[in-house]
């Protein structure tokens, strides 16, 4: 069967993890993606949290799927013809290096630009043009400087980051977006673009409602807040909201039973305006249905601290799956709170391709998340990761089509490094 991407070439000099996010979801999209790794080393993340000796971590795998790899000395002189005839055969460079990293390789976007104008040229940076432009940054610096730990967390505790990998993957996610766009404007123009995402805009675009909060602040208290109930005057800015729902309907986490041993038996409860007598009928106080400082939502806000403590009577008898299942039949938007344990274990998520379980020569069988997005005319399919180096040959011979002898010079350079790594030994 076709893939959506088919005949899209990409160049993916990219590492850890925003990058790599970005051409695994353009390679389970169909696309041809070429990693491109420095000699001997390879991606940072092959060796980083390793937990099988010898083999690439699954930092590595689970973020490389369905890729080639070459390895290539940037800096060698033959590396760099090597990379520039790659450059004009892909449709797509995808790298998010450091600040400068490229253009001291000799990559200018001029560069690019007059050795394949139909070039797609996409980064991830820490930050757009301004200030702090020149900074190196990871995941975390992302979640502070994009809005999202200033947040999260508790009001009276510190700011929070969260497991999400929202300044990575989320980035990531927006610049293939950005990628896809391009390439459709591409069919009109026959020009490529350069394509920026830098993840504290990616952060801050997943915190929108957090600054649509701190422009309501000027019009009056968050009254959806729990601290407006708990008469706790607001700041200057969006405050902490713990696990207030953020939106128009309040919601909270409340204990199910077995949460003195279990730190993940809790259920997310959402006290929706619509099924509020439903609500009642279900914790067995049925007076606050038509009782006036309960019966509608605007009396409700300043209560909301004493709701919950009462729903949570009722979830503390049941399991979390229990309680979910009572509360679906009458329309109670809930969600239990699922440990990795139990997502792995969930026989759904692995029928959908959700959870896929991937075979490695290396390490043996993993599971890993497959394509979140299903397309039904360009369905994913998940293969291993390369090991490093796995694909020179190849590419240099079918890709590129050099001949035999200039496959030998290249590698006589050094080019491709001495030998291969400790993943592929
Ligand atoms: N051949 C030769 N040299 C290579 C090479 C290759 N194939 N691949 C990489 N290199 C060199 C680069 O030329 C560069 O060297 P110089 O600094 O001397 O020019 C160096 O390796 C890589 O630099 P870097 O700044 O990208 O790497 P780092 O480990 O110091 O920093 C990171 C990592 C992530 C902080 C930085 O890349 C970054 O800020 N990236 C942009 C934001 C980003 O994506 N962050 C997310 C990280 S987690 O997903």
């Amino acid at each position: 069967m076709s893939k959506a991407l088919d005949g899209v070439r990409i160049l993916d000099f990219t590492h850890v993890q925003s990058g790599p996010t970005c051409t695994q979801l353009l390679a389970w999209l169909g696309a041809d993606c070429i990693k491109v790794e420095r000699p001997g080393v390879g991606d940072i993340t092959r060796g980083q949290l390793r937990d099988v000796p010898n083999a690439d971590s699954l930092y590595f795998t689970m973020l490389n799927h369905n890729k080639r790899s070459i390895t290539l000395d940037a800096k060698n002189p033959k590396g760099k013809e090597v990379l520039e005839a790659l450059v004009k055969s892909c449709d797509v460079l995808v790298e998010n290096f450091g600040p400068g990293v490229l253009d001291r390789m000799g990559l200018t976007w001029e560069h690019i630009q007059q050795l394949n104008p139909r070039m797609i040229y996409a980064s991830v940076k820490g930050f757009g043009p301004g200030p702090y432009e020149d900074c190196k940054v990871y995941e975390n610096v992302a979640q502070c400087t994009g809005g999202a730990a200033s947040t999260t967390g508790f009001r009276d505790g510190p700011p929070v980051v969260t497991g999400a990998q929202i300044g990575d993957s989320g980035t990531g996610l927006h610049l293939a977006l950005g990628i896809v766009a391009a390439l459709y404007q591409r069919n009109a123009t026959g020009r490529g673009q350069r394509v920026l995402a830098a993840m504290q805009d990616g952060v801050l675009n997943l915190c929108r409602v957090k600054l649509r909060d701190q422009q309501r602040l000027a019009h009056g208290p968050l009254k959806e807040y729990s601290q407006y109930g708990e008469g706790v005057a607001f700041g200057k800015a969006t405050p902490r909201a713990g696990n207030d729902s953020g939106g128009g309907q309040p919601g909270w986490i409340l204990k199910c039973k077995g949460w003195e041993n279990d730190p993940d038996a809790y259920i997310y409860f959402i006290t929706q305006a619509p099924v509020w007598a439903e609500i009642c009928k279900v914790i067995g106080q049925e007076d606050w249905i038509t009782h006036p400082d309960y019966a509608t939502p605007d009396a409700r806000l300043p209560r909301l601290k004493g709701i919950f403590a009462r729903i949570e009577q009722w979830t503390t008898t049941k399991t979390k799956f229990e309680a979910m299942d009572i509360l679906n039949k009458f329309d109670i938007p809930c969600g239990p709170i699922l440990s990795m344990k139990e997502i792995l274990e969930e026989k759904s998520l692995r029928e959908t391709g959700t959870i896929v379980e991937v075979d490695h020569p290396k390490r043996g069988k993993y599971f890993s998340v497959g394509l979140p997005i299903k397309l039904s005319d360009s369905p994913a399919e998940v293969k291993r990761s390369p090991l490093l180096g796995e694909h020179n040959d190849e590419i240099l011979r079918d890709v590129l089509k050099f001949d035999a002898k200039k496959v030998e010079e290249i590698k006589a350079s050094g080019a491709l490094g001495g030998s291969k790594s400790m993943a592929a030994e």
